[in-house]
């Protein structure tokens, strides 16, 4: 296996023209992105992906999750392909780089071996997997966990958003519900590229992560159900406040990831009140608790703490409990050679690098279940993701992509 020549490098401006004209489709309201998966304008990011990718000579698969497979051939037919993914689907005031850039780089480390004339022994499959982000159908990293066989595709193809379609008639309502079957494909390795979503690499002043793990995640949603009552006219002592008890498990969350530190984090992003009425007690609150860690017995810790301190503070108010864990990985472990060639890409370069833990989940934490699997990180403006001001500069996403493009030929193997 030969490593290429400490030269090698991706275009780096047509990268970041290429993220900025990605970045146009499904715009936000403050200068990020709003293209939830499977919207109208996922389909307009695909459409153009697909684009770009015909221009580049690659050829197609699409399977029943959507997920989009764009192969550049090998020299040898029979060789597994190394695969590069991540996702275009953003949070609902998504950044433009969380997600894209892993797609893009992939393309970009395509287009780069199209100008210098490499060939590789292995195929390389650039793949834009389907709903990574789980804001508009719960769990994140869907196509990808039905790819990975750990969830089924009837589980995904039922999921609702919050005007309750449904992920399969939606898939079908945009025009890519594609003829493979999902996790059918078999891969030789498996690289992710990805902003940091964390303050670590820019406070270090490190242009790499060297992504060796990625923390494990409960995602538990809770139901509570009180009664509907006039805010006004129903004394305090009659109240089955399930508000109440809501704001009382916010704070007991807090408090859990608080003792559980360093290197734990707990809180709730999404909340539904029903009837969701101004002068209404509400009847049902649903909510989904999102707790992290590194460490497998300290998450599997906190979820039980968490749902016994919740349902004491039920029962105290008079509040229904019910809770249903609707999202999970363990910690992941990434493959120690593909993180080697990283970080020997990284030296070769002449980039500044650290082994980072990633905070965020990505596809490639389902990946790794099926293939030998790794990341690449570049840092972030303030740390800051799921947030229209989420920014990168085009030296830290070119740098990223160039560690991509020799990790992924020293694995691909270079054939002349
Ligand atoms: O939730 C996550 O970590 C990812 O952004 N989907
Ligand atoms: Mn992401
Ligand atoms: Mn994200």
């Amino acid at each position: 296996m030969t490593a290429p020549g400490e030269n090698l490098k991706i275009n780096g401006d047509r990268l970041w023209d290429s993220l900025m004209e990605m970045a146009k489709i499904g715009p936000g309201v403050a200068g990020g992105n709003n293209r939830q998966t499977l919207t109208d304008s996922d389909k307009e990011g695909r459409e153009l992906f697909k684009r770009w990718c015909d221009e580049a000579g690659l050829t197609m698969g699409v399977d029943q999750m959507g997920t989009m497979f764009m192969t550049r051939a090998g020299t040898d037919p029979s060789a597994l392909p190394v695969y590069i993914g991540s996702h275009l689907d953003t949070q609902p005031t998504g950044g433009k780089y969380d997600g894209v850039l892993g797609v893009l780089a992939g393309l970009e480390v395509v287009r780069s071996m199209n100008d210098l004339g490499i060939q590789t022994k292995h195929p390389i499959v650039v793949t834009n997997w389907t709903n990574e982000e789980g804001a508009r159908f719960a769990p994140a990293m869907l196509a990808s966990g039905v790819f990975a066989g750990v969830i089924s595709q009837d589980h995904a193809y039922g999921r609702k958003d919050q005007d309750g379609k449904s992920f399969g008639d939606e898939l079908k309502r945009i025009g890519w519900l594609g003829d493979e079957e999902v996790g059918a494909r078999k891969m030789h390795a498996y690289f992710e590229y990805h902003i940091e979503q964390g303050p670590i690499l820019e406070a270090e002043e490190k242009q790499i992560g060297v992504v060796t793990h990625c923390q494990g995640l409960w995602w538990l949603e809770f139901t509570l159900t009180g009664r509907e009552a006039h805010t006004g006219s129903t004394p305090m002592n009659m109240r089955v406040n399930a508000g109440l008890a809501m704001a009382r498990i916010f704070e007991m969350v807090q408090d859990v990831a608080m003792g559980e530190q360093p290197g734990a984090v707990g809180g709730v992003g999404q909340v539904k009140f029903s009837p969701n009425s101004r002068n209404v007690l509400p009847s049902t609150v649903i909510f989904t608790v999102d707790i992290r860690t590194p460490d497998l017995a300290k998450l599997n810790r906190m979820r039980g703490e968490i749902e016994k301190r919740a349902a004491a503070i039920c029962d105290e108010i008079g509040v229904k409990c019910a809770v249903e864990a609707i999202g999970h990985f363990d910690p992941v472990t990434f493959d120690p050679t593909l993180v080697g060639r990283v970080r020997a890409a990284a030296e070769r370069l002449g980039y500044s690098h650290m082994n980072v833990i990633s905070g965020a989940g990505h596809d490639a934490c389902w990946a790794a279940k099926v293939a030998p699997s790794t990341m690449i990180m570049c840092p972030c403006v303030g740390g800051l993701s799921h947030n229209e001001a989420e920014e990168i500069s085009p030296e830290w996403a070119a740098a990223g992509a160039d560690v991509l493009l020799h990790a992924v030929l020293e694995t691909a193997e270079i054939v002349g």
